[in-house]
């Protein structure tokens, strides 16, 4: 049966919109901007050094236009989600108001305008609010709130009799598969009709459900008299035969067409097409997930919906463009964190094959007034009954580490009904989603501490646990995650568990190769993700891994080395793949697969061998998911052959200066798969003075023990050593550490202000005597730059460093020092009193000519306090 011509029209009117931030609604004459939808209001005041965001009230307007054929039909205004209150006016008349970020809305023009035959013009303003609200969650968490009309907004047509489009913004067609097995499955199908004026009416009522290849598989008809207003329907469709299942390996998609037709005419009313999948799944405390019946461990990731400078005004193409992405790494799930996200997400996963879960945005804390509550359900209604027709869709989550944030410390008492307010309202969130959909799981997701939660009987409440765990970053100990998980599972036997989040900071800009705990170098981030792939991978009961994050997100509050990012990502925030994202790909891929890991660290440098042997040897690791030898070359000559071991193959490589080819290769089944990568090497000279390879430039990152890759500029700067006669170094003093933290391995992890360099900065050597470089002679400019790290400004800590909550309060050195190179003063009383102002960035470029061979001595004389040096550089000018 072909499908009929659906008779509603959904057009967006995303085009040509005027807005103004700030409250005008007193004054029209104020500048607009043009603008298009999706469109966000903070997406550039997040890049600067400035804590904060604009978060207040907006306005956004446009005309629009009814055409007279519509006169007779109903119309709907329809926001997919603006953040977070927004209020729509209508020819100057407040008309609705609706409340939340992250669902849609509904306005149903007909009840406020007359239409006209001839068509008419609307003057549509909507004031959108993103002020903190404390009835309104999300109140606090680790991502940037940006405002603003962000997801597409459109008119919709419909016939005056129409499946229902103002149930909570939902089409009201609810397709459920209640039992499904190899050989049957049942649909069950339930909704309403709206009808205007309908009395008696009669009409048909069609499903049909139609395979991949739009081959009917089946029919349900039903004759109805409709009453005014709405009249409940239901179908059912008791057996299909042998249907054929959903997986994220084989996402089959069937279709259920349903129609309302005229009785007497036949003329199709309204038109509704759903994707349906045949799956069933199953959450075990003992053996872990199963899908149709079988073992299946979940492997996926969460995601935010931002990009960068975009906030969170994304094309559709962008939302599909990250699925895609996940799905390419391998993954089978999508955690999609910490709110319900554009339609076009859980689209994607019903079509590429995701399994997803949605969660109501309630985040760190909850506010105990009725209001939260209401918003609370609410947004949970409103997220099940808008995305309630999608098979990726198995499970609904809520609340996340919901007493991360909790309040009244110091008031025991009070706490306590603080802590039983939030079990209450977990369930009775967590029994409205089960009346909601009786067929998918609830998960509530935890942070560590376990005590809390068991003692406050929290953990009792969800089908399933999801816990949030971050040993080996937050705290130390990455074994401690193992412990944690087991000693759940030992004391609660019954419970399923799903771990949600688990991940580490990869700054793309930061590389090591002795990576430790919260250096943020890429390679510190894979380590982490292996160990945890393999404690998840080992534990049966585990129903899987959720890793922290798909891409690298804003988030204000975070003051770190990439100011408000989240660099928690598998990709960075503009999606290009960090190594941990290639090993996920070897992991996970069934297909044959080869990368060399760090293809993206492109930009390398070291010091040669000696002045005879001109390389580098640095370690290159290549992942695959073959068993075979893996063979590295590097501009065709074969380096060496290696057995991977737990999928890795590492390689010592002698880089030489410039361009190197790396080709890394593997038989796979009679065949040879391969992957290549061009490596820029910038090869230093192991004695400065080398005629062989003439010394041009060295930029070093003192009390540092990465690299730090500045592709833009072409340069690396290097981990610091110690000065050696004939090459480069310092003498004297020690690696920064901030005070009392175990937790850092060198250096501050605040944003240095006036810098895009903050690992460099953020890094120092205390208490130095002398920098010397032992360069030819010649006419030089040396850079020198320095940071004040310790401050008595006080800084709340991060929340989410679970081991260092305390608020920072430090004495602000006092320093004095003088600089003096080759014996002149060129710095004289550098200090607490001048341009060291604490956490920003000073810097300063001398030009020095070096004569009689005696290279360059920097002399650090201190007069009060300690001398400090951050960076370094010194370029050769002739
Ligand atoms: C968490 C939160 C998430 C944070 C993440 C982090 O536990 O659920 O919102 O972004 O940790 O990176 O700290
Ligand atoms: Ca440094």
């Amino acid at each position: 049966m072909p499908i009929s011509k659906a008779q509603q029209i959904s057009q967006t009117i995303n085009s040509n919109w005027l807005f103004f931030k700030g409250d005008t609604a007193a004054n029209e004459k104020v500048k607009w901007e043009k603008i298009s939808l999706p469109h966000s209001f903070n997406t550039h005041d997040v890049m600067d050094d400035d804590p904060g965001y604009y978060r207040g009230k907006t306005w956004y307007k446009k005309t629009i236009y009814i055409p007279g054929s519509w006169s007779q039909k109903v119309i709907y205004l329809h926001f997919e989600g603006a953040n977070q209150v927004a209020t729509i006016f209508l020819n100057g008349k407040k008309v609705t108001q609706h409340t939340g970020g992250y669902n849609g809305f509904n306005v149903r023009l007909n009840d406020l305008l007359q239409f006209n035959p001839a068509g008419i013009t609307v003057a549509l303003a909507v004031q959108v609010d993103n002020s903190f609200d404390p009835d309104i969650p999300t109140l606090t968490a680790d991502f940037t709130f940006f405002g603003g009309i962000y997801r597409d907004v459109r008119l919709n047509v419909y016939e005056k009799i129409h499946f229902r489009a103002d149930d909570r913004a939902a089409r009201s067609l609810y397709i459920a598969t209640p039992a499904v097995t190899a050989n049957s499955a049942s649909v069950l199908i339930h909704g309403d009709i709206a009808g205007i004026n309908a009395g008696s009416t009669p009409v048909s009522i069609t499903h049909v459900l139609l395979d991949r290849d739009g081959k009917q598989i089946a029919k349900n008809e039903q004759l109805l008299k409709l009453k005014t207003g709405i009249t409940p329907i239901t179908a059912e469709f008791p057996q299909i035969a042998n249907p054929k299942l959903w997986t994220p390996e084989n996402p089959y998609l069937y279709r259920v067409v349903s129609t309302i037709r005229d009785g007497k005419t036949k003329k199709v009313l309204d038109e509704l097409v759903n994707p349906l999948g045949f799956r069933w799944y199953q959450f075990t405390a003992d053996k872990g997930f199963f899908l149709n019946g079988k073992p299946y461990k979940i492997w996926g990731t969460s995601r935010h919906q931002d990009n960068m400078l975009m906030g969170n005004a994304l094309p559709d193409a962008l939302h599909v463009k990250d699925l895609r992405l996940l799905k390419e790494m391998g993954a089978n799930f999508l955690r999609v964190a910490h709110y319900p996200q554009d339609p076009a997400i859980l689209e994607a996963c019903d079509r590429l094959g995701l399994l997803a879960c949605v969660e109501v945005p309630i985040v760190n804390t909850i506010t105990e007034s009725d209001a939260f509550y209401r918003n609370s359900k609410e947004m949970q209604v409103e997220m099940v009954r808008q995305n309630y027709n999608h098979p990726s869709v198995i499970m609904w989550t809520y609340m996340n580490e919901v007493l991360l944030k909790a309040p009244f410390k110091g008031q025991p008492k009070r706490q306590e009904v603080y802590y039983q307010n939030v079990v209450k309202l977990a369930r009775s969130i967590d029994s409205l989603l089960q009346k909601e959909d009786p067929y998918r799981y609830t998960m509530l997701v935890f942070s560590s501490n376990y005590e809390l939660f068991k003692r406050i009987g929290l953990l009792q409440v969800p089908q399933v646990v999801g816990w949030n765990l971050y040993n080996g970053w937050y705290t130390a100990g990455i074994e401690k995650f193992g412990e944690h998980i087991d000693r759940h599972h030992r004391e609660f036997p019954q419970t399923p568990i799903l771990i949600t989040e688990y991940g580490a900071d990869g700054d793309p800009r930061i590389r090591s190769l002795s990576p430790v705990r919260f250096d943020k170098s890429q390679e510190y981030e894979t380590y982490f993700h292996k160990e945890y792939i393999k404690a998840i991978a080992s534990r049966a009961y585990v129903s899987g891994g959720i890793a922290w994050n798909l891409a690298d997100f804003n988030s204000e509050t975070r003051e770190e080395a990439m100011p408000h990012i989240n660099n928690k990502g598998l990709l960075d925030i503009y999606r290009k793949p960090k190594d941990v994202y290639f090993f996920y790909q070897s992991y996970l891929l069934k297909q044959p697969f080869i990368r060399i890991g760090s293809r993206n660290w492109k930009l390398r440098s070291g010091t040669a061998e000696s002045d005879q042997e001109l390389s580098c040897r640095q370690q290159v690791e290549v992942y695959t998911n073959q068993q075979s030898e893996v063979t590295l070359s590097r501009n065709g000559r074969v380096i060496g052959t290696v057995s991977p071991t737990n999928g890795i193959a590492a390689f010592d490589v002698p880089f030489a200066n410039g361009l190197n080819l790396l080709e890394a290769a593997v038989q796979s089944s009679g065949s040879t798969i391969k992957d290549a990568a061009e490596i820029d090497f910038l090869l230093l000279p192991m004695s400065l003075k080398s005629k062989t390879l003439p010394f041009s430039e060295l930029n070093v990152s003192l009390g540092d023990n990465r690299y730090f890759i500045d592709e833009n500029a072409h340069q690396v700067w290097l981990p610091e050593k110690e000065y050696q006669t004939g090459s480069w170094g310092y003498i004297g003093g020690e690696v920064y550490r901030i005070p009392n933290s175990s937790r850092h391995p060198y250096g501050s992890d605040k944003n240095i202000l006036g810098t895009d360099y903050d690992p460099v900065y953020e890094t120092q050597r205390t208490g130095i005597k002398e920098f010397r470089f032992d360069v030819p002679d010649g006419r030089y400019e040396l850079s020198l730059h320095f940071a004040e790290l310790i401050s008595d400004q006080k800084r709340e800590a991060l929340v989410y460093n679970l081991d260092n909550k305390e608020a920072r309060a430090e004495k602000q050195a006092e320093r004095m020092f003088d600089v003096s190179v080759n014996g002149i003063k060129m710095i004289d009383q550098l200090g607490s009193g001048n341009y060291l102002v604490p956490e920003t960035a000073y810097s300063t470029r001398l030009f020095l000519d070096v004569k009689d061979g005696k290279g360059i001595i920097v002399l650090f004389t201190p007069i009060k306090g300690e001398t400090i040096l951050n960076g370094i550089q010194l370029r050769k000018i002739y």
